[in-house]
């Protein structure tokens, strides 16, 4: 038998070699210096000062679950995606998040929900990564920077500042559509397990076939929608702050493991050009009325990381993780991101974060890529660089060799989307304020909108935001504004 078999576990270094004490440095009598040669005392200072990673600079709070994936309709009509062909079940990493907040904030501020899933498939992962919001903002990924430097903290003054807020929005009426939904019910989930999942974005489907379908993803949640009122969430803000954290830890460990249904909206390929709105313009939805969903399958978190940091801090999730028989759209924002995530997790994690165990792929890694920093799995192919004539992973273009893409050409320009027949910034805002919520969702939106108008902002910009208000919808922005100028 080894020593450490026999023995109660005793406390080593990083190098596995035993301490002499978990309390007392090492010192010249017990008032003298502490000596350099205390390697274990140096080693546990230097380790404490590097512990942390950058947080994410966006979507820094959250928590997350591994689970599966199991596909329950046949959908191969339309995509040749092994994960989603009949009868696969896949595991599968899911992270819930606040936006805006830092690593400490409160779960319960209003916020749009990150929803990122991650899918170990055969072909390598497939990450969707969504929000709980099937639109979004803006729809170019040139005022995406913008956009968040007005949500996060004033540079003087380091509080958060609802002018900056107003001021962009109003400023970006393509906001209207997501502003409407994150001052509604919506903008604060009772718990991650109780809110849906949108890639909000477009996506391409591609069949065995070839054909090319353009899809949008719906992750409803099987515990029902439920939210919390401003005053609720408010109060939980203090009372527990990392409320929807440990909800999900708690759920899962008592073996209540939450599940959403996947459906899809389908759009077929040529139906594209002259739908009445821009079907990749993220600030709108296609009504289920003109693509209904379409069931694909239902995932279920089964299972608590064994550990926060490795796990979930370190998960890296990136839309240009997408395997044969999906692909992107035309959709500005979808294409910026697929350059953005691989570049911040290279930053934060370092170069080889897709060697750690919530990104480690589960199916084969046969990449040409090799050392920098942190590197520790050995190199797999029989070469370091391809071609070469000693067996080395050769691309198989004869099965993986199409690209999911779509025919582009013209002068280079900076312009914004065509319009559609039906596109403007106000109209689907206005729809959902009139058609989707009830007379109690509306009083609470009124309630809500004129409580974060009354907190700081400049006579302008609460002027505009008014304008705004009354643009999305009349009624709604005069009793807005009749609340804010105290009547
Ligand atoms: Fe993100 N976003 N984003 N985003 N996003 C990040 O990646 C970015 C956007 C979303 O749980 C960052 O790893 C750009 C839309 C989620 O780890 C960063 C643009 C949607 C998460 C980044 C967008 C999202 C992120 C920060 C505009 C919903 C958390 C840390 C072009 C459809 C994932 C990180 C997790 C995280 C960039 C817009 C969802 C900086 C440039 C739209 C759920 O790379």
């Amino acid at each position: 038998m080894t020593d450490s078999a026999q023995q109660a576990p005793y406390t080593t270094n990083n190098a596995g070699i035993p301490v002499e004490s978990d309390e007392h440095s090492l010192t010249i009598g017990d008032t003298g210096p502490i000596l350099l040669q205390d390697h274990y005392l140096i080693e546990k200072m230097a380790q404490f000062n590097r512990e942390r990673v950058p947080e994410r600079v966006v979507h820094a709070k959250g928590g997350g679950a591994y689970g599966f994936f199991e596909v329950t309709n046949d959908v191969s009509q339309f995509t040749k995606a092994d994960l989603f062909q009949p009868g696969r079940r896949c595991e599968m990493l899911a992270r819930f998040s606040t936006v805006a907040g830092e690593q400490g904030s409160p779960d319960t501020w209003r916020d749009p929900r990150g929803f990122a899933l991650k899918f170990y498939t055969e072909h390598g992962n497939y990450d969707l990564v969504g929000n709980n919001t099937p639109v979004f903002f803006v729809r170019d990924p040139q005022k995406f920077q913008d956009f968040i430097r007005s949500q996060k903290r004033h540079p003087r003054t380091g509080l958060r500042n609802n002018d900056m807020q107003w001021d962009f929005w109003t400023l970006s009426p393509e906001s209207a559509h997501m502003v409407t939904w994150l001052m509604g019910d919506r903008g604060i989930p009772k718990t991650w397990r109780h809110m849906n999942g949108y890639s909000s974005h477009t996506y391409m489907w591609v069949n065995q076939g070839g054909e090319r379908f353009w899809v949008k993803y719906h992750i409803k949640t099987d515990q029902g929608i439920e939210f919390l009122t401003q005053a609720e969430a408010d109060e939980l803000a203090g009372s527990d702050a990392d409320k929807h954290r440990r909800d999900l830890f708690e759920s899962i460990e008592s073996g209540d493991a939450p599940s959403w249904t996947m459906k899809v909206q389908v759009m077929p390929f040529e139906d594209a050009a002259d739908y009445r709105f821009n079907p990749f313009d993220l600030t709108k939805v296609w009504p289920h009325g003109d693509y209904p969903l379409i069931d694909v399958g239902r995932m279920t978190l089964n299972k608590n990381p064994e550990d926060f940091f490795v796990h979930i801090e370190q998960a890296a999730f990136e839309p240009s993780n997408l395997v044969p028989g999906i692909g992107p759209s035309p959709d500005k924002m979808l294409l910026g991101r697929l350059f953005s995530y691989p570049d911040t997790h290279r930053y934060r994690i370092g170069p080889n974060y897709a060697q750690l165990p919530p990104n480690r792929p589960r199916s084969p890694v046969n990449s040409y890529a090799k050392d920098g920093p942190m590197r520790y799995e050995p190199s797999r192919t029989a070469a370091v660089y391809a071609p070469n004539s000693y067996g080395g992973p050769a691309a198989d273009t004869a099965r993986f060799g199409d690209p999911a893409g779509w025919a582009a050409a013209g002068e280079m320009v900076r312009e914004a989307y065509k319009l559609h027949r039906e596109d403007d910034d106000w109209g689907q805002a206005g729809t959902m304020v009139r058609q989707v919520l009830d007379d109690a969702a509306r009083d609470r939106l009124v309630s809500n909108v004129s409580g974060h108008l009354s907190q700081g902002l400049s006579r302008p910009v609460l002027d505009r935001a008014l304008v705004y208000w009354r643009n999305i919808d009349k009624e709604t922005g005069d009793r807005i504004a009749t609340r804010v100028n105290g009547g």
